[in-house]
């Protein structure tokens, strides 16, 4: 798993999974929209995400909820941009959650290190161009088209093998569009096109990503397939999303385990607390099996 932990251009290395903090400046997001709308109350919500033990703070403008509709560009601009410099400014390290290639870019002058495009560069053709001019790491996520109709788009055999295939053919073409093959993240985009069992299966093979030989970032963050699992048990309703956060961070533990590079997460402290852990029990167990190895019992 160690080509996962190959330095990223322009990031430090960490010693375990990272923790990157979600501020959506949007009033729709399905779990926090309209919490941090208002550019000051953001700014303060990344910094506190920060001080909990976020790696990175990943900011975006633009709902990705199913059915969620688009807002203009110079909307995503106004809303994004302030946020990044005002937070960048306290040197955190910065990603920005956009599938615009002007807002991306607009965001890398602010500040941002890291472009998190959910399309993976396919939404717009002229985020490849832009992601491979900055140098910044870039995240090429699992996509099949716009929130409006994605749903309609899940559908596979072999939902693990046809998700990496699919990741793997776009990285191929981000690389082909002048991107450097290190500057690569990579996300089975949790919930984009997908069904509950499908993200079951896709978080229960996390470690077959390796293949790739890229980082590769989890994003389950209080989505559906957790509210269904935690399913009030007499009335069926799906478990709310801001309730949803103690199972967020069993995923966040578990995807360490299986090798993840950073997880994505609404609620910071206890995913902070729990990647340690997780890199705590590693190193102990590698410490054991290599102490075995020399002194072999017997
Ligand atoms: N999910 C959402 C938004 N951005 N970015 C990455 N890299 N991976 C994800 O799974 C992902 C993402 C949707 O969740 P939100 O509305 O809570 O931000």
């Amino acid at each position: 798993m160690d080509a996962d932990r190959n330095p990223l251009p322009g990031l430090p290395e960490w010693d375990r999974c990272g923790v990157m903090g979600i501020v959506n400046v949007t009033p729709d997001s399905f779990s926090d929209g309209g919490l941090w709308l208002d550019p000051d109350r953001a700014l303060a919500h990344g910094l506190e995400l920060i001080a909990q033990g976020a790696d990175v703070v990943d900011v975006g403008g633009e709902s990705t909820r199913p059915g969620a509709a688009r807002i203009t560009r110079e909307e995503e601009l106004r809303r994004v941009v302030p946020v990044v410099r005002g937070i960048a400014g306290g040197g955190a390290l910065i990603s920005v959650d956009t599938m615009r290639a002007d807002v991306a870019e607009a965001a890398v002058d602010a500040g941002a290190r890291i472009i998190n495009d959910v399309s993976g560069g396919r939404a717009d053709s002229r985020m490849v161009s832009v992601a491979a001019g900055t140098g910044v790491p870039f995240v090429v996520v699992h996509w099949r088209g716009q929130s409006a109709h994605m749903d309609e788009l899940a559908g596979y055999g072999d939902v693990v093998g046809e998700v990496i295939e699919e990741v793997e053919r776009q990285m191929d073409a981000v690389v082909a569009g002048g991107v450097d093959p290190g500057q690569v993240i990579v996300d089975p985009g949790l919930g984009f096109a997908k069904t509950r069992e499908d993200d079951w299966a896709l978080l229960a093979r996390i470690d077959a990503w390796a293949r790739l030989g890229r980082p590769v970032l989890v994003g389950a963050s209080r989505k559906r397939f957790l509210g269904t699992l935690l399913a009030d048990p007499v009335t069926g309703e799906p478990r709310p999303p801001r309730a949803r956060d103690a199972a967020t961070t069993a995923v966040s533990a578990l995807a360490a385990a299986r090798g993840a590079w950073a997880v994505r997460v609404h609620e910071v402290s206890a995913t902070a607390d729990a990647v340690r852990v997780e890199a705590a029990l590693r190193r102990t167990r590698d410490r054991l099996t290599s102490a075995d190895a020399i002194s072999p019992a017997g």
